[in-house]
């Protein structure tokens, strides 16, 4: 489906799925979970779902002759990190805006995980007391245009890389993998559970499973606490992307389920039950996730095995997407382990 579309390789290529048997027992044996781990997908500052999209989106960054990145996300961004990885990577310069997306107080909020690695990156890192809003943001374009102004060539890039015109390839990618992986594993996954916040990566999943009727059982997990607006952008991007892969069928409301319920009390804010899903997967599996991305999908996903919605004998595929460096903000959350 993408074979048209220019690459830029920065991933070390198809992700490794991994059965979770502790996790499956645990919840009761009737389901089989296994995680394609997104987070272990590049050198490049530990990885993770933003590198599959900017893979289909940098070469139209170095067409266009641009010098400098430029992006947006909140304090503990990853997708920020990967832009300010990227940028070191091919030798371009990196400006990113980080809104206050979180109303979350931990001392080292701004100065450690993401945004540490950020810094380190050298990227210009511009803290701007802005709230949570998916959308095309003023401080993003004011960032452009003053690039613009002293001389630079800036190539812009907007949240979670989502609805940039290329945003969805990367996640259609995703579905090829799975597939080839499926035919070597000798089984097909019957659900896939993955974390959406500004839309393209599970809009790109919709489109690449869409190829096998299988759009449907891809199971969004709103962490954004504004699921109306998700929910729109994530069908926006799957319509626009299935037109750009030619997928030759249409993508409707109803092939884009988005739970609601898990993103509580607010985007970045884990509840009770995040914490628990997070330290459930790090105790029983060793796998390390974080409060904003894929606590909640995780949170989403035990609730659903506990609660019956997959039948017995489903396999459940839960992506981990690689959040896990935003985990270092919330130090004092988990003081106690
Ligand atoms: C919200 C796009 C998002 C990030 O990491 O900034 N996932």
């Amino acid at each position: 489906m993408l074979k048209k579309f220019e690459r830029y390789p920065l991933t070390f290529g198809p992700t490794p799925i991994e059965k979770l048997d502790r996790l499956g027992k645990h919840l009761g044996g009737k389901v089989e979970i296994y995680a394609k781990r997104e987070d272990c997908n590049s050198g490049l500052a530990l990885g993770g779902n933003k590198l599959r999209k900017l893979e289909y989106i940098i070469p139209a960054a170095i067409a266009s002759k641009a010098d400098t990145l430029v992006s947006i996300g909140g304090v503990q961004s990853n997708h920020t990190r990967m832009v300010a990885a990227v940028a070191a990577k091919i030798g371009m310069k990196c400006v990113l805006v980080q809104e206050s997306w979180v109303p979350h107080e931990d001392a080292v909020y701004d100065r450690v995980g993401n945004i540490l690695l950020s810094r380190i990156m050298g990227a210009e890192v511009r803290l701007v007391d802005e709230g949570f809003d998916i959308g095309i943001r003023g401080s993003w374009e004011a960032a452009l245009d003053e690039v613009k102004s002293r001389g630079g060539r800036p190539y812009a890039i907007p949240a979670g890389a989502s609805v940039h015109t290329l945003g969805g390839l990367g996640y259609v990618g995703f579905a090829e993998e799975v597939r080839a992986q499926e035919k070597q594993l000798g089984f097909a996954f019957d659900y896939i559970v993955v974390c959406t916040v500004t839309g393209s990566t599970q809009a790109g999943m919709v489109v690449g499973f869409a190829r096998d009727g299988r759009q449907r059982n891809v199971i969004g997990i709103d962490a954004s606490a504004t699921p109306a607006q998700a929910k729109a952008q994530v069908l926006k991007i799957a319509r626009h992307t299935a037109t750009l892969v030619e997928l030759g069928k249409e993508i409707d409301g109803d092939d884009v389920l988005l739970l609601e319920g898990y993103a509580y009390p607010s985007y970045g804010i884990p509840s009770e039950e995040t914490k628990e899903a997070i330290r459930l997967c790090a105790r029983l599996e060793g796998m390390i996730i974080d409060p904003v991305y894929e606590g909640k999908s995780m949170q989403g996903m035990v609730n659903l095995v506990q609660k019956g919605f997959f039948p017995e004998g489903s396999k459940v595929l839960y992506a981990h997407l690689g959040g896990g460096p935003a985990i270092n903000g919330y130090s004092y959350t988990f003081r106690n382990g």
